[in-house]
């Protein structure tokens, strides 16, 4: 089989990089080692900045996301018993964010793949980028126990932190970056309405809360947890409990709870990997940088990936121009480093460490007070938190 570009992984990264080539007429095929239900499944990031929803728009794929999904103008960020809102909306000069789950933005990108016949192989084992430094790439993969192979013209490695693609750099031509936090989430989903209309991010003795939604019907919490929590140990009541515990009391005396219907903990980390590009091997989102999911970032981050990379790829059969390719790298880890810092900051800003002394406690309520009293401070949050353009 032969296609122009060779997309590994079935994620946001990947199939919004698809769409946005199906809709320029450049072929690709998107491979993914997991089966689309698996993946439809995975319940993840629920704020997308304007500049995501603007591609989604650009790939035909945003229909849905504007029936359903919630604008937001603004956050409340919760400490001392009280709520501090952050108005994006003025903040910014008129700019929000959108909250509509990561499940559905995957769902509308795979519903337009098919709608346009483009091959998607779910399930393909031990899936491989080959000769990516030469001029004339492959992928390999086994499907049902029979081996495959696709030649193309580039690779795009979109298949997540642990995927295959980063891990088939040489060592020697790649430098990483982490910085890994002594805390996890335990987040749910429930079928409950919203305790606010806004999302709540809250600090608290007890450790941080976030009280976010998919609609005005469904809610997604998080509590800040030890790594070594276990899920079991973590029934609905002592959930609902804990995140009360953790907010202002007018919001957590207005909590309505029901039972959960996902639970899961996730470790934080942050990582880099420099550069993007190895020859024909372009990564992008999880493959490249992971973030930690304070800042709402690390779908927006995929996404901005996506643009530099498709925009370059277009100008590659467009123009025959290989500056935009050339310049992916560089373009987009600038952009990356950004959020890196910013996710960074909100995770240390709003979370407690468990080896924080005194000084540093005086220091983060100085800064939140500083944040929530400035219009400058708070300007630089809210134009972070939309999105830094690109
Ligand atoms: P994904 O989504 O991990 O998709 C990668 C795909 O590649 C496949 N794959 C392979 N395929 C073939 N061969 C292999 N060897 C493969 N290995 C893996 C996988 O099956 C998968 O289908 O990466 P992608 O597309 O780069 O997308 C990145 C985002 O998923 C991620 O950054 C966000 O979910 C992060 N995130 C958030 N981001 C935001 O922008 N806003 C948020 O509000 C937000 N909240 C979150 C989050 C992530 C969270 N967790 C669980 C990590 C909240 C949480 C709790
Ligand atoms: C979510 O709704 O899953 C969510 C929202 C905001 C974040 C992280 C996750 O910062």
């Amino acid at each position: 089989m032969r296609t122009q570009v060779a997309i590994i992984g079935s994620g946001p990264s990947g199939l919004l990089l698809g769409q946005l080539l199906a809709e320029a007429g450049i072929d690709t095929v998107i491979l993914d080692r997991a089966g689309k239900d698996y993946i439809l499944g995975r319940v993840r990031a629920g704020v997308l900045e304007e500049g995501t929803v603007g591609l989604l728009d650009k790939a035909n794929a945003g229909a849905r996301m504007h029936a359903e999904g919630l604008q937001h103008d603004g956050f409340s960020l919760a400490f001392d018993g009280r709520d501090h809102r952050i108005d994006l909306f003025g903040l910014t000069g008129g700019k929000r964010v959108m909250v509509y789950g990561q499940t559905e933005v995957t769902h509308d990108l795979m519903a337009c793949r098919e709608s346009i016949g483009a091959l998607s192989i779910y399930d393909a084992a031990n899936v491989q980028p080959h000769d990516f430094d030469g001029q004339a790439p492959f992928v390999t993969y086994e499907k049902d126990g029979v081996a495959h192979r696709i030649d193309c013209d580039f690779i795009a490695g979109c298949d997540g932190f642990h995927g295959a693609s980063r891990k088939a750099v040489p060592e020697r031509s790649l430098r990483t970056f982490e910085k890994v936090y002594p805390f996890g989430w335990l987040g749910i989903l429930a079928e409950v309405a919203p305790v606010s209309h806004e999302l709540i991010y809250a600090n608290h003795p007890r450790g941080f809360a976030l009280c976010s939604m998919r609609s005005a019907h469904r809610s997604r919490y998080y509590i800040q947890c030890s790594l070594d929590e276990k899920i079991e140990n973590w029934s609905d009541a002592r959930f609902w409990d804990e995140v009360r515990r953790r907010l202002p009391a007018h919001h957590a005396e207005a909590m309505f709870v029901a039972p959960s219907f996902e639970k899961s903990i996730a470790p934080l980390r942050s990582f880099v990997a420099e550069p993007m590009r190895f020859g024909r091997l372009f990564l992008a989102g999880d493959a490249a940088h992971i973030v930690p999911p304070t800042g709402a970032k690390g779908l927006n981050l995929a996404a901005s990936d996506v643009h530099y990379l498709f925009s370059g790829l277009v100008e590659h059969y467009k123009e025959s121009s290989s500056a935009g390719l050339d310049a992916y790298s560089q373009k987009a880890l600038a952009r990356v480093w950004k959020a890196v810092r910013f996710s960074w900051w909100m995770t240390t800003m709003l979370h407690r460490f468990p080896d924080t002394g005194d000084f540093d406690q005086r220091i983060q309520e100085a800064e939140l007070d500083y944040l929530t009293h400035s219009r400058a401070a708070s300007t630089v949050l809210a134009e972070n938190y939309v999105g830094l353009p690109f």
